[in-house]
């Protein structure tokens, strides 16, 4: 008979470095008595070596992703409305409304989640200034039709890259795709630094504006040249990313491992739909473990599996149910209107991110598929 787990399985659990690793950093940072402003010991080493890591030639760290997209949008100087997804987490859309721009939601494909090329281009109007796409659960956007659409029609492009650290395209780190690509180092993500985000870009010259926009404008002590946030990471989030970099490959081949158990459990079973693209030409970022529940074919809805692993203690997510046109902040907008967004309210309906770390066991894994498929609700 199955057992509920005695201790809570939740749907991540964040990568924690040896104490007394991370205390070796910390002794640097207060030797140098530099705690933030970016001039302490471990920001710019972290800086170098995340721009090694994700192949790309230029990166400047942030405290938060959030903060790090908001300053992103802030730096293209975009106006009027944006193209974006509605299949994401509340930070994408709440990126431009802070930047006073109009989300305009299109339809997502099928196989990626990622925005569908065909409706960003029918949603583009004159007001149209950018368009912000989502590597969801590090599935990358289709960026080679999404280039092709922003030269035709003279726009800049975002990414939201929160899910996709370490994802590939061709070999090319996802970061050198768009105009500016943001990274999360939330705790819930594989790499991180407690909270934390980066901005990857090629244009040398976002090198300085997003400094100043990230430090009140601040060029020197009798010149503020903008209107800056404070954005900076400080030296004890950075000091955790670098004791953090050195797990990252260890993390993602245990990983695998989970992923490979979880499909050889969960495929072939009618109405269970893997949600990662495995393509030759992509590689994974190992971020979440996201599966559709087809009902019809299933016998049960998401939401009953949902509830019946909850009373096993593992507590999976809706990620990303309800989606962002159906929040009260995003459904008056005319591209909210279901109707408009026919596959992403599908799959907001079908979707469930199960639990997925590296010190899952095996054994834990395959408690949670007998969860899943047993019939009983
Ligand atoms: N764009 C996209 C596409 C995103 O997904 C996100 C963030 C962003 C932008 C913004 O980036 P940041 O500003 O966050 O850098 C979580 C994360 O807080 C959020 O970072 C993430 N996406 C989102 C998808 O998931 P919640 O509300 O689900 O987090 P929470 O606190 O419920 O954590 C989930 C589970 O993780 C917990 O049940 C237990 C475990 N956990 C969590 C934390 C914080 C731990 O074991 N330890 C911890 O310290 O949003």
């Amino acid at each position: 008979m199955l057992k509920p787990f005695s201790t809570p399985i939740y749907v991540t659990q964040p990568l924690l470095p040896d104490l007394i690793k991370y205390n070796c950093l910390l002794r640097k940072i207060w030797k140098a008595k530099w705690l933030t402003n970016m001039l302490g010991p471990c920001h710019h080493v972290l800086e170098t070596k995340l721009s090694q890591y994700l192949k790309v030639p230029h990166l400047s760290l942030f405290n938060n992703g959030t903060n790090a997209l908001i300053t992103a949008i802030q730096a293209l100087d975009l106006t009027g409305e944006v193209i974006t997804t509605p299949f994401t987490f509340a930070a994408t859309p709440h990126s431009l409304v802070w930047n006073h721009l109009q989300p305009v939601f299109v339809d997502i494909d099928e196989a990626s989640l990622t925005m569908n090329p065909s409706k960003i281009e029918a949603a583009i109007t004159k007001k149209t200034t950018g368009i912000l796409g989502v590597h969801v659960f590090g599935n990358p956007c289709d960026v080679t039709s999404i280039k092709q659409l922003a030269q035709t029609h003279h726009l800049k492009v975002v990414y939201d890259a929160a899910h996709a650290f370490g994802t590939t395209v061709l070999g090319q780190g996802i970061g050198n795709y768009g105009d500016i690509t943001m990274f999360s180092f939330h705790a819930t993500k594989l790499f991180h630094t407690a909270e934390g985000g980066a901005l990857t870009y090629q244009d040398e010259q976002f090198k300085d504006k997003l400094y100043y926009l990230k430090n009140f404008g601040i060029k020197n002590e009798e010149e503020v040249i903008t209107v800056g946030s404070n954005g900076k990471m400080n030296e004890i989030q950075a000091a955790l990313g670098l004791a953090v970099l050195e797990l990252v490959a260890e993390e993602m081949k245990a990983r695998q491992k989970i992923l490979k158990l979880y499909q050889q459990r969960l495929s072939n079973q009618p109405g269970i739909i893997f949600t990662q693209i495995t393509n030759q030409n992509e590689s994974q970022s190992f971020q979440y473990f996201v599966i559709r529940i087809d009902s019809q074919l299933f016998g049960q809805t998401r939401d009953q599996v949902y509830v019946k692993l909850r009373r096993y203690h593992v507590y999976a997510r809706k990620y990303f149910y309800p989606l962002c046109s159906r929040y009260q902040c995003y459904r008056h907008l005319p591209s909210s209107a279901p109707n408009n967004l026919p596959i992403a309210t599908k799959i907001a309906q079908q979707v469930i991110s199960l639990p997925f770390y590296g010190r899952l066991t095996p054994n834990q894994v395959n408690r949670i598929c007998d969860i899943i498929l047993k019939k009983e609700i």
